[in-house]
């Protein structure tokens, strides 16, 4: 399998959709509204991670483009839980890809205590060879969700999925903590963002010398 051939219309996407989502934090900044997106991040799944999900779900190499649906990663962290539903209504109002699936991991948290909004896309990208569509997922979440998600990452690779009870444990407990940190700052949105407007505004003001 000629893996740099078959990547580069995922390396495509990925590029193209960061640009894309970071222009809409962009927008928001513009307006002087609060940012329904904290930052960013985007990647394409390195080839070792490919090759080990396609074993562990039973895919086939030929199958990967249909079946795996995370080749291109992007992420959007959010300060608050109701800029989720912000993004999720803005990219359902885009005319730039088509939504094939979405999964709420929020209201439905996975048995590890994973919470994060999913968004499958077909995204159009144009090669020389002309148009593909590639599937690319976009995870949406707050910034405890993400806290939480990538200590828990880490700790499944040192672990390899297993994790010893106490740390089972204490990671269910981590993603209540999460939550209940996610609800607190949920209630008090409107003073911190008034508060985030006064200090960028005075910003502005300041870096244009007024
Ligand atoms: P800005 O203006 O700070 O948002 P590239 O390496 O060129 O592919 P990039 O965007 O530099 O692209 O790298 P990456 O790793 O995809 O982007 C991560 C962006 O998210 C970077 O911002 C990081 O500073 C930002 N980031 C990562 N972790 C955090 C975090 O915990 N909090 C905050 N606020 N930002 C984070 P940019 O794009 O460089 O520019
Ligand atoms: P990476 O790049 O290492 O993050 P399904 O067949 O629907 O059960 P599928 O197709 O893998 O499973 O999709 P799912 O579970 O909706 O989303 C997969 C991605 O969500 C994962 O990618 C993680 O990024 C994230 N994710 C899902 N569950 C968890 C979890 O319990 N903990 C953490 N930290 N992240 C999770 P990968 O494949 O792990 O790739």
């Amino acid at each position: 399998m000629d893996w740099e051939e078959f990547l580069e219309p995922y390396k495509l996407a990925v590029e193209e959709l960061k640009v894309k989502l970071k222009g809409i934090r962009r927008q928001f900044d513009l307006e002087g509204t609060h940012s329904a997106i904290e930052f960013v991040t985007a990647r394409v799944k390195p080839i070792p991670s490919i090759i080990d999900k396609a074993k562990l779900r039973n895919i086939a190499l030929e199958n990967l483009e249909t079946e795996m649906q995370d080749i291109a990663g992007l992420r959007i962290m959010c300060q608050f839980v109701d800029d989720i539903s912000k993004i999720v209504r803005l990219l359902r109002m885009r005319n730039d890809f088509k939504i094939v699936e979405e999964k709420d991991y929020i209201s439905h948290k996975k048995a590890s205590g994973y919470r994060s909004y999913h968004m499958i896309i077909e995204y159009p990208v144009q090669t020389i060879h002309g148009e593909r569509k590639v599937l690319a997922e976009i995870q949406i979440r707050t910034l405890a969700m993400n806290f939480w998600a990538t200590i828990e990452h880490s700790l499944n690779y040192k672990y390899n999925g297993v994790f010893p009870e106490d740390i089972q444990f204490r990671l269910q407990r981590a993603a209540e903590a999460a939550f209940l940190l996610d609800e607190e700052m949920y209630l008090i949105r409107e003073e911190i963002r008034e508060a985030q407007a006064y200090f960028s505004a005075k910003k502005i003001t300041k870096d244009r010398g007024e």
